[in-house]
């Protein structure tokens, strides 16, 4: 057990009321500990009744109809749009273009800006960190351009090798590509300074922001992002919904990603207009209940504040790291300073894989993820085929660490 007092700024058991989810047993006397909050969040019944208030009392198609239900969908949208762009403070709510998930986000700059801007002579920058969303589509753009792709490797921490970075930035460099909190080592970059340095050379910032905006306060602006993703579902909100945000100036000029309805001002057999923004990047009906629940979410989150999410992930964290460290031979990979990570922990077990380890905690009611994350660059990197991982949220508690912890006593019983 711990020596230090733990404290957390907050009242998680009025939180856990919120979410009916965790409220079971996994198996009688079992009760469920959800720890894989990386891999996709809960959801706070305010967020499950906005979307069934809205399929109960508003359901219509947006932008088209002209009767009450069509105009009240159309607000709940556009409402929701607005309310994502003061959430991460964009200069506008156009600049906010809704997409399926993180990963279509990051697509749709590669396929649209990256097809247009990135040739032969140019190259582009990724990270090590990276989760394959915002690695694979630049290795492909690279290889269909015939561009050089140049990659940050980590450090021995953890945390990216910031001296190898300011390196491999030249004129050549078109494009930087790198994740603001990372879903393995969970590190969270210092992307404002690395932006900085980015638009020195004259390149193109793509942030991935899944881990970081459900978790931390985020400023597009401050950071000088140029493009921004990130998903509902790890923030509360619901699947299916995400967001790019981008400048203006960048979005304007790209050509659309897909076509069809919605994106269109003008159709005839000559040819088509565009849309103006964000339309033009919303091709046919899109995630609207997503969307109105994806609003509830950050109503949620920012009832609560930022910081004191940050707060307690740190907190919570901390004591995890402090009670791993007790288990004999676990090996937790990224920085052991809970201060300079987001709120997860991926470690290692000798002589037990990964899954065993999972299976063996979801027997104690334990659920974790374990594999490579959709992360294969930086098990590479330190060797190794597959990691465990336990991910926090707003609705963990020390207690669930602890039981964490005496799964994994368990595991090291049976593994030797
Ligand atoms: N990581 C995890 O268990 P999507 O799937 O598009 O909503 O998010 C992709 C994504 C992008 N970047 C980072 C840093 C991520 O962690 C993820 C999703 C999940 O780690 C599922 S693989």
């Amino acid at each position: 057990m711990s020596t230090n007092v733990l404290t957390t700024p907050l009242d998680v058991e009025a939180i856990r009321a919120d979410f009916p989810v965790l409220h079971q047993e996994v198996r009688p006397g079992v009760p469920l500990v959800y720890l894989d909050n990386a891999a996709t969040s809960q959801k706070p019944l305010a967020v499950i009744d906005a979307m069934t208030n809205y399929y109960r009392m508003t359901n219509a198609n947006v932008h088209r109809g002209i009767h009450k239900l069509a105009e009240d969908a159309t607000v709940a949208y556009e409402g929701a749009r607005e309310r994502i762009a003061r959430f991460i403070n964009a200069e506008s709510a156009v600049q906010i273009i809704y997409t399926r998930n993180a990963t279509e986000s990051i697509n749709l700059v590669a396929w649209t800006w990256g097809v247009e801007n990135i040739t032969a002579n140019d190259a582009i920058i990724t990270t090590e960190m990276e989760h394959h969303a915002n690695f694979v589509p630049w290795q492909v753009l690279a290889e269909r351009k015939g561009a050089e792709i140049r990659y940050v490797p980590l450090a021995e921490d953890g945390t990216l090798d910031l001296d190898a970075y300011a390196n491999m930035l030249d004129e050549k460099v078109k494009l930087v590509a790198i994740v603001h909190g990372s879903n393995v080592v969970g590190t969270i970059n210092p992307i404002e300074e690395m932006i900085k340095a980015a638009h020195d050379v004259g390149a193109v910032t793509v942030i991935d922001g899944a881990q970081s905006v459900p978790h931390m306060s985020v400023d597009v602006q401050a950071l000088g992002a140029d493009f921004f993703a990130f998903s509902s579902h790890k923030m509360l909100g619901p699947t299916g919904i995400g967001v790019l945000y981008g400048k203006r100036h960048l979005l304007e000029a790209m050509p659309p990603y897909m076509v069809g309805g919605n994106m269109i001002s003008k159709v005839t057999v000559e040819g088509s207009k565009w849309n103006d923004l964000p339309y033009k990047f919303e091709a046919g009906t899109g995630a609207i209940a997503e969307a109105v629940g994806l609003a509830a979410a950050i109503d949620y989150l920012d009832n609560i504040g930022m910081d004191v999410v940050h707060a307690h992930e740190q907190a919570v964290t901390a004591y995890a790291l402090e009670r791993l460290a007790e288990v004999p031979g676990i090996t937790v990979i990224g920085p052991l300073d809970a201060t300079k990570r987001g709120g997860l922990t991926s470690f290692t077990v000798p002589n037990a894989h990964p899954h065993d380890v999972a299976e063996i905690l979801n027997t104690e009611g334990v659920a974790i993820r374990a594999g490579r994350h959709c992360a294969q660059p930086t098990h590479e990197h330190y060797c190794i085929n597959a990691t465990a991982r336990a991910s926090y949220y707003i609705y963990n508690t020390f207690d669930e660490v602890d039981r964490l912890i005496t799964g994994l006593y368990k595991v090291r019983e049976m593994f030797g």
